[in-house]
């Protein structure tokens, strides 16, 4: 994913009408175009394709399942023109280094959970955040998932994996986070979504966002 603008769109509408339109007006202000299972499930993967027109789409499925389930999702999820997966890492070396094979072979990038953003996410997580992140640098990974509502953890997780890996991070918004902040911590790209398509004007809520940024 080139960097722009920093910017991600989380589009968890349902609908494929309100998900093209909104995609419309924000294009010019996203790196990429998150989508994950409230819109694929409301109207089938055949979305991706259209969605990957205007943006990269990142197919937010947070994968996590044996090493032969997760390679049959990545081939379908990257055969259906998404440019990057979303998985778990708790599942073990085994599964992600499946992801991180298909994502080779079709030329395309791998993100990893770390520690997820919302309360909840430091009961079983935070323990074993760092390890799992960790293992997406060795497993070759392109990138991690951390809590744009922590900054300090973003922190913590860039300290392990270096300047080559990727932070991509939500929690700005409506979750709470602030944009800046964790871009200041060392995230690459923040990933927003009700604060940009529940608004009035998602051009402008994402607009501000980026100059809130400045990336
Ligand atoms: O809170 P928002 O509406 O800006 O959406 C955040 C998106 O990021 C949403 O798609 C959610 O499923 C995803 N996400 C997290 O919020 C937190 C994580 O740790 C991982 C993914």
């Amino acid at each position: 994913m080139e960097k722009k603008n920093c910017l991600i769109l989380a589009l968890d509408v349902t609908d494929r009408e309100n998900a093209l339109r909104i995609a419309n007006e924000v294009s010019e202000y996203v790196d990429s175009i998150k989508v994950g299972y409230p819109l694929v499930l409301g109207e089938g993967l055949g979305i991706v394709k259209e969605l990957a027109e205007l943006a990269p789409v990142i197919a937010d499925f947070k994968v996590a399942d044996i090493p032969n389930t997760d390679r049959l999702i990545c081939e379908h999820v990257f055969n259906a023109g998404a440019d990057a997966i979303i998985t778990h890492g708790f599942t073990g070396r085994d599964s992600l280094d499946s992801c991180v094979k298909v994502a080779e072979e079709y030329d395309r990038d791998v993100y990893v959970v770390t520690e997820m953003s919302h309360p909840g996410g430091v009961e079983f997580f935070r323990p074993v955040a760092e390890t799992i992140a960790q293992m997406a640098a060795d497993a070759g990974a392109t990138g991690v998932v951390a809590p744009a509502t922590r900054p300090e953890r973003v922190r913590d997780i860039r300290k392990i994996i270096g300047d080559d890996l990727h932070i991509i991070s939500p929690g700005v918004g409506a979750q709470g986070g602030s944009a800046a902040d964790v871009i200041n911590a060392g995230a690459d790209w923040v990933i927003v979504g009700r604060s940009i398509y529940n608004s009035d004007s998602p051009a402008d809520a994402a607009m501000r966002i980026c100059n809130e940024m400045k990336c």
